[in-house]
């Protein structure tokens, strides 16, 4: 029989009810974000949701289950906790079967979503493909997951600190749909736009939700990427933020360090480098994402 998530209260409201639900993901609470801006964070993301008529999901592993929704006192726990497990596809079955406790990062928390029914998620960025992976073969499982997992996924694009013509093409190739909203450029995470066209463009939740239903329909497995740009007064340009990337990932190299330590080794350098306009920056537009989700997820109905 297949698992069924454990549902916080609104979110098993929500369902009986029928209303629009978007999930969102933790790894951005305990390896993207620094205490206590990560707590602070979680809660305005979840508000920001239900202002737009939508009720927040947020997904994690507690003491080995699959929570869709966490009450306060859980974020809070979450948000503070030292040495959380970070769960992506691979990881997930094997935390849950010994009881452990994680937080689930893009591609675990597509399958949390799913598992509860909930079609749209709205997070920062996606892990892609790192630079260098000519030889680390460092390709986050995020973008096999959203080829295989039919969640509508609202992220910024992905971050500088990958390589984002490589991250394109491999999409391509996963046959995922990459949209930008609202543009046709691909945005750059902390910068509105990259030098690289999107494949795809839409202006309205509406055209987003009928894709997404179009997809169902034509039994293709899988979600769409919704590459949602910064809002403009938030953005830094690519212009400051290249060389902070290209030191942070010299140092990272320097350092040997490889694997899941890759994405919150940069993350937690680029913030120092910036001397925390990264995080403000980072907080702006995953507000941003959460009302997109939530408008896509009312269009869905
Ligand atoms: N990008 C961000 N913030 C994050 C992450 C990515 O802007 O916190 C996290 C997400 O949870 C994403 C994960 O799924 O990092 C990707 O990690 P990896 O590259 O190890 O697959
Ligand atoms: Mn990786």
């Amino acid at each position: 029989m297949t698992y069924a998530p454990i549902l916080s209260p609104e979110v098993a409201e929500a369902k009986a009810e029928g209303r629009p639900m978007v999930a969102l993901e933790s790894t951005i609470i305990t390896h993207g974000m620094p205490y206590p801006q990560n707590l602070e964070t979680a809660r305005r993301v979840e508000d920001e949701v239900r202002a737009a008529g939508a009720t927040p999901a947020t997904i994690a592993v507690i003491g080995g289950q699959l929570h869709a929704g966490l009450t306060d006192e859980q974020l809070e726990a979450l948000a503070q906790a030292q040495g959380v497990a970070k769960l992506s596809r691979a990881d997930l079955a094997a935390c849950m079967a010994s009881g452990g406790t994680g937080a689930t990062t893009v591609a675990a928390t597509m399958i949390g979503a799913h598992l509860a029914g909930i079609k749209v998620f709205a997070t920062g960025g996606i892990g892609g493909v790192h630079k260098g992976a000519e030889d680390s073969f460092d390709i986050s499982a995020d973008l096999r997951e959203l080829s295989e997992t039919p969640v509508t996924v609202v992220a910024a694009g992905a971050k500088a600190i990958l390589d984002l013509p490589k991250t394109l093409e491999v999409l391509e190739t996963y046959g995922v749909p990459v949209i930008a909203y609202g543009q046709d450029a691909f945005p750059a995470f902390w910068s509105a736009v990259s030098d690289l066209p999107a494949p795809l463009r839409m202006d309205s939740a509406s055209e987003i939700a009928a894709a997404h239903k179009m997809r169902a329909q034509l039994g293709l497995p899988g979600g769409q990427l919704i590459a949602n740009p910064i809002p403009a007064e938030a953005e830094i340009a690519q212009s400051v933020m290249g060389p902070i990337i290209a030191q942070a990932t010299g140092e990272a190299t320097a350092q040997g360090i490889t694997g899941k330590q890759v994405t919150p080794f940069l993350l937690q350098r680029i913030f120092e480098l910036t001397e925390g306009r990264s995080l403000d920056a980072n907080i702006a537009l995953v507000l941003n994402n959460a009302r997109l989700a939530a408008a896509i997820a009312r269009e869905l109905g």
